[in-house]
């Protein structure tokens, strides 16, 4: 289990009150699809995903986006306690969507990107790292109900 100490929360926490979740959201789950088109096949649903310009402008990833990026956004509320917080979307993931966890991992990876892009400045080698741990720990958090 990670542990975070209070420094590691705090810096997390100074750039998650910075974070635009509709558009962060919509751009992380965006560039995995670009970057890793296989994801596209759990939302064959959402229309147009035939380029990355469509990707990028695909209202369902916008929307699905923010959605993703809101609910992570309570493992930055949560953060001693991640698997308690993300039990049933695992169950959810596991037993209703098929996501295989390999894919939260590289949705991290991503959550990583953008955040660098977006603060650049901030994202100082430090704030990597707490991110890091958390993106890894929501991750896990998210692969512990499945079966
Ligand atoms: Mg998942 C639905 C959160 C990664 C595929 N995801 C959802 C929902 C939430 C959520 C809150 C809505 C659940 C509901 O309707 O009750 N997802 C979530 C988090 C993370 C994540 C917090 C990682 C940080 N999801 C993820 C990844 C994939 C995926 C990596 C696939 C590559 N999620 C997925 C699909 C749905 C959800 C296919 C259903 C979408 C729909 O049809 O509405």
């Amino acid at each position: 289990m990670v542990h975070f100490t209070a420094e590691e929360k705090a810096t997390v926490a100074s750039l998650w009150a910075k974070v635009d979740v509709e558009t962060v959201g919509g751009e992380i789950l965006g560039r995995l699809l670009v970057v890793y088109p296989w994801t596209q096949r759990f939302f064959d649903n959402f229309g147009n995903l035939s380029s990355e310009s469509a990707i990028m402008g695909n209202p369902r990833v916008k929307a699905h986006g923010k959605k993703v990026l809101t609910s992570f956004g309570n493992a930055v509320k949560h953060m001693d306690d991640l698997k308690a917080t993300f039990a049933q979307l695992s169950e959810l993931h596991c037993d209703k969507l098929h996501v295989d966890p390999e894919n939260f991992r590289l949705l991290g990876n991503m959550i990583l990107i953008v955040l660098a892009t977006h603060f650049s400045k901030e994202f100082t080698p430090q704030m990597q790292a707490a991110w890091e741990k958390l993106t890894i720990g929501v991750a896990n958090a998210l692969a512990h109900k499945y079966h």
